[in-house]
Formats: structure tokens, C-alpha cells, sequence
């Protein structure tokens, strides 16, 4: 399995980026924000525990990302690969990854990171916010939070993948195809 964790930070292009991607490496795309939007919408269990945490902007706590995370993962058991977008987002989440994928055969092959400037992350979100309906996005306060969240609890993935020697940073800015362009060389040369 080629397994990609696509890193940034809010709004930095995962999810965007990922359209594509799946489609050019045959990855099956597990984005942990859209399976928790998912639940949301239908008003199940996971959605209403997830739903204070996410409307502020705050990280959904790791037990219940991970649980859900690995319940994707094992419907997609005979896929070429996964391609992980917004997950891991803590060191707790990286680890509980690198203790299950052995499970199952497999490991991470690489971290791609896309990096962006927040000021004109914090401009694409608001931009979103008039159309996604996502309310994370509508209020600057709480697109800040996610950024300190972002800053206390993700950043520090970096020096972890990269003392495993799988960190790889892309520019994040400029069109869409030409950000493709740059993760597809790295994916490529892996
Ligand atoms: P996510 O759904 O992962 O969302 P995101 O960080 O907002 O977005 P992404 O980087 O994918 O940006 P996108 O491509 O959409 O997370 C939402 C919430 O879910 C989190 O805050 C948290 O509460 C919870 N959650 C998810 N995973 C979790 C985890 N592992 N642990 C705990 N909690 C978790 O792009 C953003 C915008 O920019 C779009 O409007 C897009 O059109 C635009 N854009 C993209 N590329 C562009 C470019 N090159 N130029 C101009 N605009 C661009």
C-alpha cells in the first residue's frame, strides 16, 4: 500500500488537493473532516459528540477521531493505498497510526505538507465561509482558535515524520494545478 498523509494547516488546500490526488494514484481518500460533516449532518452519535468541538474551532478529541479513523481504514482493507487527509493532527494520533497500520501490513510512506501563509489562509476560509455553511469558517475569532490549535497540537508532527525521515514541505501557494504539479513531483520521486 502507498499510504500519503497530506499535512497543513486550515484551508492550506488538503482537501482540495486530495480530489485530485485520489484519482491520479488510485488512493482511496479518507478526509476525517468530511466523515465527522458526514456525521453531522445525520445527526448520529459521533456527529453530536463531535459537533461542540468542531463549530469552535477546536480539535475533536483523539479517542473518538482515532476509533472512528481506524473504522474507515478497515472498509478499505484491499485498497492500493490510502491517501489521509487532516488525520494525524496530534502526536497521539501519529502514533496510534504507526501502531495500526503494522496491523494490517502496512505503514505511512510519506507526509506531504502543503505550506501557506495564515493571513491568506484566514482570507481563502472566510471566502469559503460565505458558501460552505460550515460555521468554523464564518467567524474569524474561531478560524484564529483553529490555528492555535494547528500551532500547539499539529506542528509538532513536523519533527516527528521527519525523524522518521518521511516529511516533505510543498508551497502551498499559487493555482490549484500548479500545487498539484508540485505534490505530484514529490509523489512521484518517493
Ligand atoms: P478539515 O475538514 O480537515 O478542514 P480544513 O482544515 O478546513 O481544510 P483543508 O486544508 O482541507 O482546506 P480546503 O482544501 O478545503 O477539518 C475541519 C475540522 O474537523 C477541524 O477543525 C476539527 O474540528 C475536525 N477534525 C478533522 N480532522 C480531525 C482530527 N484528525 N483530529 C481532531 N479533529 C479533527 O481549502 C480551503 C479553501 O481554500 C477552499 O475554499 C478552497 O477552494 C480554497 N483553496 C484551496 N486551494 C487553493 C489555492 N491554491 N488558491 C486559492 N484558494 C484555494
Amino acid at each position: 500500500m502507498i499510504n500519503i498523509v497530506l499535512f497543513g494547516k486550515p484551508g492550506a488546500g488538503k482537501g482540495t488537493q486530495a480530489e485530485f490526488l485520489k484519482e491520479k494514484y488510485q488512493l482511496v481518500h479518507i478526509s476525517t473532516g468530511d466523515v465527522f460533516r458526514f456525521n453531522l449532518k445525520n445527526d448520529t452519535e459521533l456527529g453530536k459528540q463531535a459537533r461542540v468541538y468542531m463549530d469552535a474551532g477546536d480539535l475533536v478529541p483523539d479517542e473518538l477521531t482515532t476509533k472512528m479513523l481506524i473504522d474507515e481504514v478497515n472498509k478499505h482493507l484491499d485498497a492500493k493505498g490510502i491517501l489521509f487527509d487532516g488525520y494525524p493532527r496530534t502526536i497521539s494520533q501519529a502514533e496510534a497510526l504507526d501502531a495500526f497500520l503494522p496491523t494490517i501490513g502496512s505503514q505511512v510512506t510519506a507526509t506531504v505538507a502543503l505550506e501557506a501563509d495564515d493571513e491568506v489562509l484566514v482570507a481563502r476560509l472566510l471566502e469559503r465561509g460565505k458558501t460552505s455553511g460550515r460555521v468554523d469558517d464564518q467567524d474569524e475569532e474561531k478560524i484564529r482558535n483553529r490555528y492555535q490549535e494547528y500551532n500547539e497540537k499539529t506542528a509538532p508532527l513536523m519533527d516527528y515524520y521527519k525523524a522518521q525521515n518521511k516529511f516533505h514541505a510543498v508551497d502551498g501557494i499559487g493555482s490549484i494545478q500548479e500545487i498539484t504539479e508540485r505534490l505530484t513531483q514529490v509523489i512521484d520521486n518517493l
